[in-house]
């Protein structure tokens, strides 16, 4: 592994509901879910992201909006707002970019809430950690939100430290100490590694990264093909990607739920229609004038969840090529004439 790089990692805590808690003092201190209407328990959308008072309650992102009322009624339940979180995200961006150009590193920004900034010119993990503090401190300063930032000697390791005493925290992993921070972590908490990769290594004994570690690589090609060569390199730290490098997997996206399944295509067109505009409307406004991916996704009443996709080369402005793609895509869809429950629309392969 190159360990003379120094890589700092930023990401907002509990995103969308420190937006909501900055704009609101009122509900300051109180927990705060944001996503679907809960409509008392009924709701069937999810939740987008719950501040960490909520998260005790047992409420996390991508959870039933119902479940989450049934675990904490009484909390400040609010819609997304989109617009605010993308005024917040280009101010936050604006802070670390004006970070890297003072120390004359690459700059990256990966989603809504999350950068990477390359430091390697700094020097020494001490002088970088002065600038953790001095972004977190501008941040919380001139943004009134929280960031927790991690820094590393690579992208992978920067990531799982800046995870690693949310929120609000700061951690510094130098090369010496990467294999002990990491082999003291759940699997769980190596980047790609979901619920259903946590399942099949527990099925092998594997919780902890220490015991991934013991796995010789040709086995887990066997159990896992190419994706078990990542895990057999992110156990080891190593990750040779460049900050700049990874905006080709970006990609924007929406859903909506249904209030009631259906196989009606006059209500469920105008909806796809809708998250189009959305889409390409965020599209746009971060600057992707271009993409060549679109992926309609569909869940249908029985929760079986389907993709499909067609690549070609598609302008963020032209919402009629879009929408016309999105509905020859959903057509394959309903040849099932099975009941929807979720639609989604995703732009992927992004180009500036
Ligand atoms: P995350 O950074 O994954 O989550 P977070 O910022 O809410 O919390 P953490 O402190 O753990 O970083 O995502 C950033 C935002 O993206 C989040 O505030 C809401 C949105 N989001 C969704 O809408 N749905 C999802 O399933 C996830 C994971 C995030
Ligand atoms: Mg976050």
């Amino acid at each position: 592994m190159k360990n003379n790089r120094i890589i700092l990692h930023m990401d907002l805590d509990a995103f969308f509901a420190s937006c909501e808690e900055r704009e609101n003092p009122q509900f300051q201190g109180m927990p705060i879910v944001v996503g679907a209407d809960p409509k008392n328990g009924t709701g069937r959308g999810v939740v987008s992201t719950a501040n960490y008072k909520a998260r005790k309650f047992g409420i996390h992102s991508a959870q039933p909006i119902s479940q989450a009322w049934r675990f904490c009624p009484t909390a400040i339940f609010l819609p997304v707002n989109g617009d605010l979180y993308g005024r917040v995200s280009r101010a936050v961006m604006h802070i670390l970019e004006d970070s890297c150009s003072r120390t004359k590193g690459a700059y990256e920004q990966v989603g809504i809430d999350e950068a990477y900034v390359d430091l390697s010119r700094l020097t020494t993990f001490s002088n970088a950690q002065r600038i953790g503090e001095d972004i977190k401190k501008q941040i919380k300063q001139k943004e009134r939100v929280t960031a927790s930032v991690g820094i590393g000697p690579n992208m992978l390791i920067a990531k799982i430290a800046s995870d690693f005493q949310k929120p609000d925290g700061l951690t510094v992993i130098r090369p010496s100490q990467v294999q002990k921070f990491l082999d003291s972590l759940p699997v769980r908490k190596l980047p790609g590694i979901g619920p259903k990769t946590e399942h099949d290594l527990a099925k092998l004994h594997i919780e902890s990264v220490a015991n991934l570690r013991k796995i010789p690589q040709a086995t887990l090609w066997e159990q896992f093909g190419q994706h078990g060569i990542s895990l057999y390199e992110a156990a080891r730290g190593i990750d040779e990607t460049v900050v700049g490098t990874i905006q080709e997997t970006k990609s924007i996206s929406e859903e909506h739920t249904f209030e009631k399944d259906t196989n009606n295509p006059q209500e469920v067109l105008p909806v796809l229609f809708s998250l189009v505009k959305n889409v390409l409307g965020t599209t746009t406004m971060q600057g992707y004038q271009k993409f060549r991916t679109i992926t309609i996704k569909v869940r249908y009443a029985d929760f079986t969840t389907h993709t499909k996709a067609r690549s070609d080369e598609y302008n963020s402005s032209d919402t009629e090529t879009a929408e016309k793609t999105a509905m020859q895509l959903f057509w394959t869809f309903t040849a099932q004439n099975k009941k929807v429950r979720l639609i989604g629309f995703r732009v992927s392969k992004l180009v500036k």
